[in-house]
């Protein structure tokens, strides 16, 4: 009920009266006067005028299931929305959710992770009350191979709904970071379930610095936030709504041909590094070369000194 009256409260420019709400929602006045004063309570600010009605003026800068749910205009990605205060990763809880059955799109988001995972084992810092930390949960009919190319796909929804949101420029680093004046701003986890030719179901799990202030020694030489290169907070459930919209868009055109042909020139045009010098670095050893944008079913060209052209499908690439 609550997420109803935020959501109708949201969508109207002028004021709603009571009498409007119980009518739309079929339900007594106290019941929408409790939601209101529970909305209230939780750090909106609605006016209420006699013979007028309610009108939203503020809303809290803090992620709730009703905030999220109330703003979401997605036809699947997202629309199926479970907010936790805390979990460990929000990456397990989405798996876990996949076994029991949530339905593609379902989103699962935190306020704080005690274990966020990065790829091969790394910890990813997810403090409360200042990122975006959530996973999608996808069941597609596509081949497990072509699985990674999601990451990707993740990485330019973002990469758009930070600029829509805050206007900033990032730039992809491949396969799966978010930088800003070189540093990392998001970091993307994909992990399957799959037999050999089918998926149970993929997670992808973003991490996002919004409105962090303060990174741990270790990593606050490569990590910034949106606030820091924005010199401004901004709201996590609306940057959250974006992703989701800017996922969904471009998720159906990697399902048109399941690889990155449409959408390659535009990965390409916001990747670091574009025809310079790189450091792939590999379980086997590392070498240099230069960077010449991603193929079609997402790998990274290298092309060598001697200029041999070497396709990379997983790694490390610095400069
Ligand atoms: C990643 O790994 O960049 C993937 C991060 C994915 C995090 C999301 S949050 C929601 C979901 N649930 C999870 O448990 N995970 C996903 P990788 O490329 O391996 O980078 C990890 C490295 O980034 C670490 O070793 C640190 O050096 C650095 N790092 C850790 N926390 C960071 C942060 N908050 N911001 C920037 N860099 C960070």
């Amino acid at each position: 009920m609550k997420t109803e009256i935020l959501k109708a409260l949201r969508e109207s420019k002028d004021y709603i009266s009571g009498q409007q709400l119980c009518e739309q929602f079929g339900v007594s006045r106290t019941a929408v006067w409790k939601a209101i004063r529970k909305l209230e309570e939780e750090g909106y600010v609605i006016e209420a005028v006699r013979n007028k009605g309610y009108r939203l003026i503020d809303y809290p800068e803090k992620i709730s299931q009703e905030e999220l749910g109330s703003l979401m205009n997605t036809q699947w990605a997202g629309k199926s929305v479970k907010f936790y205060d805390e979990v460990d990763s929000t990456n397990t809880t989405a798996k876990q959710l996949a076994e029991e059955g949530a339905i593609h799109g379902t989103l699962v988001v935190a306020d704080k992770q005690n274990s966020g995972r990065g790829r091969r084992g790394r910890t990813w810092e997810s403090p409360s009350g200042t990122g975006i930390w959530m996973s999608v949960i996808l069941k597609p009919d596509i081949i497990p191979a072509n699985a990674s190319m999601l990451t990707l796909v993740m990485a330019l929804s973002v990469l758009k709904a930070c600029r829509e949101v805050t206007g900033l420029e990032g730039e992809i680093k491949w396969p799966n970071d978010l930088v800003i004046h070189k540093k990392k701003v998001c970091g993307i986890l994909t992990e399957m379930s799959a037999q050999i030719d089918y998926i149970n179901h993929i997670v992808v799990g973003v991490g996002i610095n919004v409105n962090t202030d303060y990174f741990p020694e270790v990593i606050s030489k490569m990590a910034t936030s949106l606030k820091l290169e924005g010199n401004q907070s901004y709201n996590r459930a609306r940057l959250i709504v974006k992703v989701m919209e800017c996922f969904e868009t471009y998720y159906d055109k990697f399902m048109e041909t399941e690889d990155m042909s449409l959408l390659q020139d535009e990965y390409d045009s916001h990747l670091i590094n574009l025809n310079q010098e790189v450091k792939v670095t590999q379980q086997e050893g590392e070498y240099f070369g230069v960077s010449e944008g991603i193929t079609s079913r997402g790998e990274l060209i290298i092309r060598q000194q001697d200029g041999t052209k070497v396709l990379v499908y997983a790694g490390e690439v610095s400069v």
